[in-house]
């Protein structure tokens, strides 16, 4: 459904409503034996603005590290893309990031998809004052399950941009899966990826543990969100957020634990949980360059190149 705004010519396209229903996917991962809660949650109004903060904290320096390697090789990234392509820019949130590209990349037509649809709205508004000549697609849609880009979005040059090490979200075969799809809608053209490095255990545990409780709040956050969608009763004071890396699957994982016995419903159900029982909200997967090219080749990227911090803390991958 393509809502004009003329204005500012973004078309916006909103494809949630055709999407599963995510009550009835919430309350079955609730009625869960070990329950869970899709990372794709997060991210309400509040919650994008949470992440935002994030982003800003001294322990969170994922965000920094890709910034060394976009300050170092924008200009060669471009070089290789070629000038005049669509930038497909996936769980695009601010359009910050795909934004800093535009001048080098002269991208003929800008595609952002998001699931906080309200949210990418708001920004793709400002993204066309700021570049009132170019081409602007707005898609809101969970593509966590796959990418549906309306017939508008241009065939011609494609480049998938999926910074940000979300890829990290999904499970290693799920990412195999998802990145698959992905090879094959780029149609010959490229993708660009960011993916997070594993770095010393108690450095990563801290970024998902912040001292002011950014994350606690986002994570927390997410039960508002489940209230709304799912007809829960939630109170989120009786959760406590916990943060772990798990070595053997090379991850970090969010949980939410309930602070005391207690009972949540939702129409037509209900579970209780013990004290101590937790809700599993997020995964986050600390790859290595060698795991990374394996998960590409895996998806069909023959060529590719990996660009890193001299620290090697994140990476970039530039892949056709
Ligand atoms: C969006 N994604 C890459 C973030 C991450 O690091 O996994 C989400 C996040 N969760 C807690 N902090 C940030």
């Amino acid at each position: 459904m393509a809502i004009a705004d003329a204005a500012l010519r973004v078309r916006f396209f909103d494809l949630l409503a055709a999407a599963a229903d995510p009550a009835v996917e919430l309350r079955a991962g609730l009625a869960a034996q070990l329950a869970t809660i899709p990372p794709k949650f997060f991210y309400d109004a509040l919650g994008a603005r949470l992440f935002e903060a994030i982003c800003e904290l001294p322990e969170y320096t994922l965000p920094r590290d890709e910034r060394v390697i976009f300050d170092r090789y924008t200009d060669e990234f471009a070089r290789q893309i070629g000038a005049g392509c669509t930038l497909i820019d996936l769980g695009a949130g601010d359009c910050a990031k795909a934004e800093r590209l535009f001048e080098a990349l002269q991208p003929a037509q800008y595609v952002a998809v998001d699931i906080a649809g309200g949210f990418l709205r708001t920004q793709l508004a400002s993204v066309a004052r700021r570049h009132p000549r170019l081409d602007i697609v707005g898609v809101a849609a969970d593509f966590s399950r796959g990418l549906v880009l309306p017939p508008e979005v241009s065939e011609r040059r494609r480049i998938v941009f999926y910074p940000g090490s979300s890829i990290g979200n999904f499970s290693p075969e799920e990412a195999r899966v998802f990145l698959t799809d992905i090879h094959a809608q780029c149609a010959g053209g490229h993708l660009l990826l960011g993916a997070d490095l594993v770095k010393d255990p108690e450095e990563i545990v801290a970024a998902y543990d912040d001292a002011l409780g950014v994350t606690a709040a986002f994570n927390l956050n997410v039960l508002n969100v489940v209230n709304r969608i799912a007809g829960t009763d939630f109170a989120s004071a009786d959760w406590r957020h916990v943060a772990l890396f798990n070595a053997a699957e090379s991850r970090i994982e969010m949980h939410l634990e309930a602070r005391r016995a207690l009972q949540v419903r939702w129409p037509g159900g209900g579970r209780s949980f013990a004290a101590g029982e937790r809700i599993h909200t997020e995964n986050s997967y600390k790859t290595t360059p060698a795991r990374l090219s394996d998960l590409l080749r895996a998806a069909g990227f023959a060529d590719f190149n990996l660009y890193t911090d001299p620290a090697e803390r994140f990476a970039l991958a530039l892949a056709q």
